[in-house]
């Protein structure tokens, strides 16, 4: 049946079908409704029919109305959009058009007649388990809009009685994380647990303990976080762990103290040495100016990088290069964006900007473009191949590295569940199987401690790139 988006038209459709079915068709039954509005009219039909012993009734957009029936068991999920996401989208985009510049953009879809630009936001499915970690404590409704919370918030077991372990990124809105979100999940489907994907808005240290902290309160089972700080979520880290919660970081490590251990994407100094060879690459032998435009200033991840790279720049290989300033875009597009076009003013003789952040290496290439600088200024760094293909195919960023942010998320909840069930204590010689990913062994690192390495990085070029659509 088709409801037009109408409530109304839904809740005739399913009751003229209620009364057509014989009682033994009824039983337990599964509703996909295309949004809350048509779910919740849906539901009640189906609520109020007493030949139906159970029903589970899909929604979309988080209506508050909605939120409600979850809490109240009436609706079974919701798929949420964050709407202060796409709107903060939405205007950049429109402020770009205004000023001659173009969005940015994470992806395409096809409308029949061409690829069209777009920037998807993360997808979060919404359940009585997460209404507490997605919607209230990311600021999108107070816990007073709703009755009943409480109960909802309590210990999040799912049905399965499983685990439930939360992703963190730095920040939501970042098709990197989002992409890590992805693994985490098919990670979730073959341990048979449920990860949470829930992070501060902007990749601020103080918001994302806020955010730790209800977790905690939650008594989730585990917990995996980009860290927005090293040493500021060192104290957040310790309280988990001592309330029985495992904590590992991924992508940008908490200090050792305040986790268990830290899941690497590559090696520190091989990522310094691709981006500084990339560089070099890029200027050719004469050398030149070159700037790094970063995250925030307190990025764990990226100012091990930094350090590295400087330490690279005094090698003789790379005498010709030279460090002009390192400048924070603070993962924020707009940011980054004026930060790379302050750089072309200031610095007018700059030849490379090197991007250790894929939100920045984005932007920059973006401002290189607009800027009508291709040529002249050439961007590199660590991207996602979506948002940087056309950027190698013009020349703004010929080529650029990283690793698979999806194996990174898949193989930090392999760990946390090894960790969780005890498979592994979480010391130097562990030995434990993530999955399609195969096995793995916790060692020691004198800079980073315990740590779980996932592998190399790759490097994308005009050669490579149309071979990797994430
Ligand atoms: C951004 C984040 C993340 C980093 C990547 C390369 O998405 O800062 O922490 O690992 O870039």
């Amino acid at each position: 049946m088709t409801t037009d988006w109408k409530p109304d038209t839904a809740k005739a459709l399913a009751e003229t079908n209620l009364t057509k079915a014989t009682a033994a068709d009824k039983g337990d039954v599964s509703i996909l409704a295309p949004n809350d509005g048509t779910a919740r009219t849906i539901a009640d039909s189906f609520a109020s029919d007493k030949d139906v012993k159970s029903y589970v009734v899909t929604g979309q957009d988080a209506e508050k109305a909605s939120v409600q029936y979850i809490i109240d068991g009436k609706q079974s999920m919701t798929v949420y959009k964050d709407t202060r996401v796409l709107a903060k989208d939405a205007i950049t985009a429109a402020v770009a058009f205004l000023t001659g510049k173009t969005p940015d953009k994470t992806n395409t879809y096809n409308n029949g007649k061409a690829d069209i630009p777009a920037k998807p936001s993360a997808v979060v499915t919404v359940e009585k388990a997460n209404v507490q970690s997605v919607l209230i404590d990311s600021g999108q409704f107070q816990a007073s809009d709703f009755t009943g919370l409480g109960a909802a918030a309590a210990p999040a077991a799912p049905a399965s009685g499983g685990k439930t372990y939360v992703l963190v990124p730095k920040n939501l809105g970042n098709p990197y994380f989002d992409t890590a979100n992805n693994g985490a999940q098919k990670a979730a489907k073959e341990l048979g647990v449920t990860v949470t994907y829930t992070g501060p808005a902007t990749a601020d240290a103080t918001q994302q303990i806020q955010l730790i902290n209800s977790l905690i309160a939650q008594k989730v089972n585990g917990l995996a976080i980009s860290a927005d700080d090293s040493d500021a979520l060192v104290p957040t880290g310790k309280d988990a762990i001592a309330a029985g919660i495992p904590v590992v970081s991924w992508d940008s490590a908490i200090g050792n103290d305040g986790r268990v251990l830290h899941i690497n994407q590559a090696e520190n100094q091989g990522i310094a040495d691709i981006e500084i060879k990339m560089a070099l690459d890029l200027t050719g032998p004469a050398g030149g100016k070159i700037a790094i435009l970063s995250a925030t200033s307190t990025a764990p991840n990226q100012n091990a990088w930094i350090d590295l790279m400087k330490a690279d720049l005094k090698k003789p290989e790379n005498a010709k290069l030279t460090l002009a300033t390192v400048v924070y875009g603070d993962d924020d597009d707009t940011k980054s964006y004026n930060e790379a076009t302050a750089l072309f003013k200031k610095f007018p003789d700059l030849k490379v900007i090197i991007a250790p952040t894929t939100v920045g290496i984005a932007a920059s290439a973006r401002a290189v473009t607009d800027a009508k600088l291709i040529g002249k200024v050439f961007v590199t760094g660590l991207g996602t191949p979506n948002q940087m293909r056309d950027y190698v195919k013009s020349g703004a960023a010929p080529e650029f590295a990283l690793w698979n942010p999806a194996d990174l998320g898949y193989l930090a909840i392999y760990v946390l569940d090894a960790l969780s069930s005890g498979k592994i204590k979480g010391v130097d010689g562990d030995k434990f199987t993530a999955g399609s990913l195969g096995d793995f062994t916790v060692k020691t690192d004198p800079k980073i401690g315990l740590n779980v390495l996932l592998g190399q990085p790759f490097v994308w070029n005009k050669d490579n790139i149309d071979g990797s659509h994430w």
